[in-house]
């Protein structure tokens, strides 16, 4: 992408309403514009991360063996009348009335609608086990929508569920998305930690929430410190071995971490007083079993293999799509601007050329645009008529991992800058080895 053809609009001052680094950044560097409270259009930039997020939880909920599918925002409270929820969810929920005056609703969540296809569809134990996801736009009238894309009214949110025969395999399928969501946070270069929660308006009693330590979290969170030291990394998964699902879900869950919301002094005093820890949090997801609770109420039943009818056992899964462009915003940004993890970057590299017009620099740049494109890489090249300055300030603003610097007067001595916006460490390269070290950084 060249970026005088791009749409951009970085702001230079420090927008008044926003009262979070993640809010004030992804404002000043164009990739959301508030449209009314608690919700934005996604600018182009804004979008990329988006979509970039999106793509990492597709490929790990692939590999975890769920299927992708898409249901309607707007759905019939006829449904939510059969589960009890059309009262329960009081305010937060927006109702709609279409031109027969029948009530409908922008779904906050999708239990009702994905028990309803899976009723309609599914009579015998044979077809199960069955987990299936969404990533599409939820709306909760939130009472204080506030910090940008954290807390919004309008969100983005992948949320799945799974349907089995046995208790027994439905913890297994939210063991499977435990360790799921592990591989897809720390992709996306966050840690995530699970903590024991409460369900709120979605049930059942077996519930963790993934949070990432910020200062700027909505949650109290109260932790053993050694479960820091905790990552995934490169581990080899077989999704089907319950086994090996459960002991990484034992290992990360065994140590005491907790929200206010179940925090339990007592436990928390067996805790060695040195790894005690109490700090916030932003809660980047959610699992829960909650059981038959909809398939009681709705009567999604499937015949076993003594042919018996029973309730299937379900649960449901949430990551915050938009409000993880947020979270990893908070975790990694100085005071220039955002530093985005490798794996969500909207572009690859930024390439500045340092004398626009000037016969050398323009034909370097080309070059370094051209070769990284045919890798398959997506640089942003400042091709703008700007002063150098104005171009670093807005790169680092934008946070890509890493910045070529073409001048004239390196091209002189056949070399251009490579910078690493995080540690800010620049050095100087042929154009051929600079290329070849932002590739490697991608392989
Ligand atoms: N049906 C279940 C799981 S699919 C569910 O709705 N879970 S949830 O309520 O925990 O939401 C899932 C995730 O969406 C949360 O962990 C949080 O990261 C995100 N989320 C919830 N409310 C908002 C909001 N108002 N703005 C942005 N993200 C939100």
């Amino acid at each position: 992408m060249r970026l005088s053809r791009y749409f951009l609009p970085v702001l230079k001052e420090n927008p008044a309403e926003a009262q979070i680094v993640s809010h004030r950044l992804m404002l000043r560097a164009g990739m959301i514009k508030q449209t009314a409270a608690g919700i934005y259009s996604w600018l182009p930039l804004g979008l990329k991360v988006l979509k970039n997020i999106e793509t990492i939880v597709h490929e790990e909920q692939a590999k975890a063996g769920h299927w992708a599918m898409l249901m309607p925002t707007i759905q019939s409270a006829d449904l939510w009348r059969e589960s009890g929820r059309y009262d329960d969810y009081g305010e937060e929920m927006l109702r709609i009335k279409d031109r027969h005056g029948r009530d409908m609703l922008f779904t906050p969540t999708a239990e009702e609608l994905i028990t309803d296809i899976f009723r309609g569809h599914v009579t015998s134990y044979k077809d199960m086990p069955l987990t299936m996801y969404q990533i599409q736009w939820k709306f909760r009238d939130e009472r204080r929508p506030r910090f940008g894309v954290m807390r919004g009214r309008e969100f983005y949110m992948k949320d799945g569920y799974n349907f089995d025969l046995t208790k027994e395999d439905a913890l297994h399928a939210y063991n499977r998305h435990l360790v799921s969501y592990l591989r897809t946070y720390e992709r996306m270069g966050l840690q995530a930690i699970p903590m024991r929660a409460d369900s709120g308006p979605i049930g059942g009693d077996d519930t963790h929430e993934f949070l990432v330590l910020a200062e700027t979290g909505e949650s109290e969170v109260f932790y053993d410190s050694a479960v820091t030291d905790l990552t995934f990394g490169d581990r080899d998964i077989n999704y089907d071995d319950k086994a090996q699902c459960q002991s990484i879900m034992e290992e990360f869950t065994t140590k005491y971490a907790r929200t206010d919301e179940t925090h339990d002094e007592a436990l928390f005093a067996e805790v060695p007083q040195e790894r005690r820890k109490v700090a916030r949090g932003i809660e980047v997801g959610q699992i829960f079993y909650f059981g038959t609770k909809y398939s009681d109420a709705m009567g999604a039943t499937v015949q076993d293999a003594d042919g018996k009818q029973v309730p299937v056992h379900m649960g449901s899964h949430g990551i915050g799509v938009s409000r993880l462009v947020g979270a990893i915003i908070e975790a990694s940004h100085d005071d220039k601007g955002i530093i985005w993890p490798e794996g969500v970057t909207p572009f690859h590299c930024g390439i500045v050329n340092l004398k626009q017009g000037d016969v050398a620099a323009d034909a370097a740049c080309e070059d370094l645009y051209s070769h990284l494109t045919k890798a398959g890489l997506e640089p942003l090249y400042d091709d703008r008529k700007e002063r150098a300055g104005g171009k670093f300030a807005t790169m680092d603003l934008i946070g890509l991992p890493w910045r070529l610097t073409v001048g004239p007067r390196g091209l002189k001595n056949g070399v251009v800058e490579l910078t690493c916006r995080k540690t800010g460490e620049s050095e100087e390269l042929t154009p051929e080895a600079a290329i070849a070290k932002v590739i490697a950084q991608y392989t």
